[in-house]
């Protein structure tokens, strides 16, 4: 399988986030992507550099604003202090509920808060060179897809299934998954489906498609009243307006055996077949798995084979996008048995 790869990535390193209350090293480093690099490359699997400009297809799924912020933040964050250059920016004010987010504040924090949904999303000098990497990379499977492949690799991080149209969020801030189905329905695929397999619910994907009959959302995830990202998830969300009965949840408690995940990826497949999607996209999140630093879920490194396999028997050509999975070591291994089981059918 072909596998779009950007050493910009790489750009997108933060030291610390916060955790339980303290400053710890951050979970979603540069080294999990290398992992990911070496064991699809043992594996014979060959890297493409993306070589799509995706800015265009960006402002198609995330507000100008956002954009304009996410692109220039890192700057903006210098400019108050040039010692900022060691330092991370964290929100710390949020406009909730009855507070105005119609106003975009001059204050940089007050900014930062108006487009996080937390404050676990550490932002660092190369953020966006990576995560609009990220894109190109989703961009550039897309136009692989519509040229005859049927399983793309989209080896990209930070992740993005969190990130909403105007909003950063749980490590994400470009919604890769979301501008991979964007370009696929832009390359003629009237039907596109994503289906979400991270530990934690893709709220910004979810939100982004909500109200769209063209783009199917289906999820498998940790029940939200007990994990990240909590306000979004349940399973009485089901689409709005022209949407409705086009997002599909399927909330599991923490815990999960493995014979029962798979139960719910049968009950999300055929979803998925009723829908017929002419192109599938796959938030391919590996926190599923048992060794998992921050999830609860249980599934072997042998069962993301057959996560693989299942998901060849859809018979719809494919895109993963790389999200969560935490266990670094293990995490290029995990990979790289999802693609083996999708082509060994
Ligand atoms: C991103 B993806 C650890 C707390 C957890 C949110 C988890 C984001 C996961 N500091 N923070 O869905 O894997
Ligand atoms: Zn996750």
């Amino acid at each position: 399988m072909q596998v779009l790869y950007s050493a910009s990535q790489q750009a997108h390193a933060p030291a610390f986030e916060f955790f339980r209350g303290e400053r710890v090293p951050c979970f979603e480093t540069p080294a999990r992507a290398e992992f990911v690099r070496q064991a699809l490359q043992a594996r014979g699997h060959e890297l493409v550099a993306p070589q799509d400009d995706s800015s265009a297809l960006l402002l198609r799924v995330h507000h100008p604003g956002y954009l304009a912020f996410l692109q220039s933040a890192w700057k903006q964050w210098l400019a108050l202090d040039p010692a900022n250059a060691e330092r991370q920016p964290f929100p710390s004010v949020w406009p909730v509920r009855n507070l105005r987010s119609d106003v975009e504040p001059d204050n940089f924090i007050a900014r930062l808060g108006l487009y996080s949904m937390d404050n676990g999303s550490p932002l660092s000098a190369g953020t966006w060179v990576a995560a609009k990497a990220g894109a190109d990379a989703a961009v550039s499977a897309a136009r692989l897809l519509a040229q005859g492949a049927r399983g793309v690799f989209c080896l990209t991080r930070p992740p993005g299934h969190h990130a909403g149209a105007d909003v950063m969020g749980g490590y994400c801030f470009i919604n890769h998954a979301a501008v991979a189905a964007t370009a696929l329905r832009e390359c003629g695929c009237q039907r596109v489906a994503v289906l979400d397999v991270d530990y934690h619910h893709g709220n910004g994907t979810q939100s982004i498609f909500y109200e769209r009959a063209d783009v199917l959302v289906v999820s498998l995830h940790g029940d939200p009243r007990t994990e990240y990202p909590f306000y979004l998830g349940h399973a009485d969300e089901c689409g709005a307006g022209a949407g409705l009965g086009f997002n599909l949840n399927l909330p599991l408690p923490a815990g999960t055996p493995v014979a029962a995940w798979f139960d719910a990826l049968e009950t999300a497949c055929a979803r998925l077949q009723r829908f017929s999607p002419e192109a599938l996209v796959v938030s391919l999140g590996l926190d599923t798995f048992a060794g998992d630093p921050i999830c609860s879920f249980k599934l072997q490194s042998s069962d993301f084979v057959r996560l693989g396999v299942r998901l060849r028997r859809l018979q719809r050509p494919t895109v993963f996008v790389l999200e969560g999975g935490y266990a670094a070591s293990e995490l290029g291994t995990n990979a790289a048995n999802v693609v083996d089981g999708f082509e060994q059918v």
